[in-house]
């Protein structure tokens, strides 16, 4: 795909109120800014008429699955479909989309819709905002632009987009237009504790077993700065948790006192590593992640590394290493 150019509110009104029949997807493994940005743009496009695909390739997770909407999402896309538009939404790094959809051959332009600031934007068009904390904000604009009425749903699903990717509320990507978009986002009802409950207060006892098996092997490098977990495809088998139940752990090795950086190291097959990047007050993971040929923000940010463990680990200590 071509480096994308850019494009403002107007465009995209433009080239949606031309589109008949729009497909709109997000990244594997997809989180909750995700899933409630396609959900809260597909439910917006259909309010004007449009005919409307929502597609992940991954399924929804549990944790997501009370998202009005999501069990109309496709993880499949017909042969026989064609589309005058296509929205990747959330996409940091744009083979995360999977490969059917980069594939398919009649998905028509395609527009990225995102907010990851250095991400590789390769589409016809972009419409990145990387202020934004979430990819939920920047689908608010959108909607708000098109003059769609929110409705409880679409507030839902957004709202989650934003208290997700902000950690409800206390990542420094917070800020004054988050808790604006935000207010106006629970005066249509949103049920602020339920989605809590859903994404931040419910494990499945096979999470709190892996989060034990995980917790116990942390490692925290010499220096005292990094801090570092392992999910190994054992540790699933193990405790029958699945990969995506691992969400938020990452979140222990940043805390411990002193340390800047936290990694976890995913096993996604023999030799292949998912890696997840965050900082505390001042590294910039996203470059840590670029020289991987990953993208994200400067305190939260991933990267796919292929090698033996010993090896992706020392490389990826090393990197981080030179930024601390
Ligand atoms: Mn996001």
């Amino acid at each position: 795909m071509k480096k994308a150019k850019k494009i403002d509110l107007d465009g995209l009104a433009d080239k949606i109120s031309k589109a008949q029949s729009i497909l709109i997807a997000t990244h594997e493994n997809p989180d909750g800014d995700g899933l409630g940005s396609i959900l809260a743009l597909g439910k917006g496009l259909k309010k004007l008429g449009k005919k409307v695909t929502i597609y992940s390739k991954d399924h929804v997770p549990k944790m997501y699955q009370f998202l009005p909407g999501q069990n109309a999402i496709v993880s499949q896309l017909k042969k026989s479909a064609r589309y005058d538009l296509s929205f990747i939404v959330d996409l940091g790094e744009i083979e995360r989309v999977g490969e059917e959809f980069l594939n398919f051959p009649h998905r028509g332009v395609t527009i990225s819709l995102d907010h990851h600031a250095r991400g590789v934007h390769n589409a016809d068009f972009n419409y990145c905002l990387p202020k934004c904390a979430s990819s939920g904000e920047v689908i608010f604009k959108v909607i708000k632009r098109l003059n769609i009425s929110l409705d409880k749903a679409m507030a839902t699903a957004i709202y989650t987009a934003i208290v997700t990717d902000t950690g409800s509320f206390k990542y420094s990507n917070t800020t004054e237009e988050t808790f604006a978009v935000a207010s106006e986002l629970v005066s249509h009802k949103v049920d602020v504790w339920q989605v809590a409950l859903h994404c931040f207060e419910t494990s499945s006892q096979a999470r709190m077993e892996l989060l034990k098996r995980v917790i116990g092997k942390m490692q925290i490098h010499s220096s005292k700065k990094i801090a570092w977990i392992v999910l190994k495809q054992s540790d699933y088998k193990a405790t029958g948790a699945l990969p995506e139940e691992a969400e938020g752990f990452i979140n222990y090795p940043r805390s411990i006192e002193g340390v800047e950086v936290a990694i976890a190291f995913k096993e996604k097959e023999r030799g292949v590593y998912r890696i997840s990047l965050r900082s505390k007050t001042y590294v910039d993971v996203a470059t840590v992640a670029q020289g991987f040929d990953g993208g994200g923000h400067i305190r939260a940010a991933g990267c796919t590394i292929e090698g033996k463990f010993e090896d992706v680990q020392k490389k990826l200590i090393a990197a981080i290493q030179k930024q601390i």
